[in-house]
């Protein structure tokens, strides 16, 4: 895994000074309205505040959120001559406070942009834009149009839950275990009961429609121990795959799973080596990339605010990991090949066979 160097001090400012910006870097102390002091130098300094709505180690959504953002500003600033500098910030897990932490990181007006990613992130930003009205926000994993000051990105998570759900129920089946697929969130919301969840029974049922859904909701995203309870009793139960999306507990249930004999179909990053031979599918998002290109985007003054764009598999932004040594030791060829047909509808935008 990269090097995870999200700061967790609030405001605590991570640098990207490059090429001749030792002037404006002198200038640009924590917490001074930098912006200004930096466009009468010869360089312009553009300040990103990215906003981590809880911890990044744990969560790959928000470590690849982090990562994309870092990498455009380096490019930008290699290419441009200017500096455009990262501030990363993390919200903890107490949403109560995540408006305050915002606002607290707008009232200034030292971000140029404020970045996010979180389904729960528009209703917030909405809020404290309308209080600051020279503030911009660029959120992904999110939807929310019309707002002139918001610009939002949300993937296609039914397509990524179905593959998810496909896999599941295709090892489940060649394991001749029950007809049960798991799935452990860290919490319920519109985004999970909507989409994801039924997505991921709908991936199992195009493999049996026999199949049906074992939800378990940890509560919070970051207790393991919950997480490898929830698993263990799923596992009694007859369940043969989990799907956990619960952060941090994550690493609970992908225990409980190999300690149980079970498998595991990992979401948003690659999982295929974090435990081999028992995680057995990887469904992806490419954050890391829209992160980069969208913050590319407001860099070069192309970001339309007030819109809202929807990506999928077809896009590039959604996929299933099949080009993976531990994948294809881990499943069987049969299995891989029913994957791959569906992988490749999806990839073309032809979505499941039979809708
Ligand atoms: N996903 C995580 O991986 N880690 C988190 O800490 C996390 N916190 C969330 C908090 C809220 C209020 C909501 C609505 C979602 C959260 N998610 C989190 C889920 C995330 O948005 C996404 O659905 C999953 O990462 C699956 O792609």
């Amino acid at each position: 895994m990269k090097q995870n160097t999200v700061h967790r001090d609030f405001h605590k400012v991570e640098r990207r000074v490059l090429g001749a910006a030792c002037l404006t870097f002198l200038l640009c102390l924590p917490g001074c309205a930098a912006k200004k002091e930096a466009e009468t130098g010869a360089a312009k300094t553009v300040h990103i505040g990215v906003f981590i709505p809880g911890v990044a180690s744990g969560s790959p959504i928000y470590e690849m959120l982090a990562q994309g953002v870092r990498r455009a500003a380096e490019d930008f600033s290699q290419e441009a001559g200017a500096i455009a500098e990262v501030t990363i910030v993390e919200g903890g897990y107490n949403q109560a406070e995540w408006e305050s932490k915002i606002t607290a990181m707008a009232a200034p007006g030292s971000y140029d942009l404020i970045v996010s990613s979180n389904p729960s992130l528009p209703a917030i930003a909405a809020s404290v834009s309308a209080q600051f009205p020279e503030q911009r926000f660029l959120l992904l994993d999110a939807e929310l149009a019309g707002n002139p000051q918001i610009f939002t990105m949300r993937y296609d998570q039914w397509e990524q839950a179905y593959m998810a759900g496909h896999i599941a129920a295709l090892v489940s089946r060649e394991a001749e275990g029950s007809l049960l697929v798991g799935l452990v969130a860290g919490q319920e919301y519109p985004a999970m009961t909507e989409v994801i969840a039924p997505g991921y029974l709908a991936g199992a049922q195009a493999v049996d429609p026999g199949f049906a859904l074992e939800f378990r909701v940890v509560g919070n995203w970051f207790d393991a121990g919950k997480g490898a309870e929830l698993a263990q009793e799923m596992i009694r139960r007859g369940v043969s795959v989990i799907l956990p999306i619960a952060g941090g507990a994550n690493e609970g249930v992908l225990r409980a799973a190999y300690e149980g004999g079970a498998k595991i179909v990992w979401f948003d990053t690659n999982g295929y080596n974090i435990q081999p031979g028992t995680v057995v599918g990887s469904a992806v998002l490419a954050q890391e990339k829209a992160a980069y290109e969208q913050i590319k985007r407001f860099l070069e003054g192309n970001l339309p605010f007030g819109s809202a764009e929807i990506v999928g598999t077809a896009q590039g932004y959604v996929d299933f990991v099949e080009d993976d040594p531990d994948y294809r030791a881990a499943v069987s060829d049969a299995v891989r090949e029913k994957q791959a047909v569906l992988t490749a509808r999806f990839r073309a935008g032809e979505g499941p066979a039979g809708k």
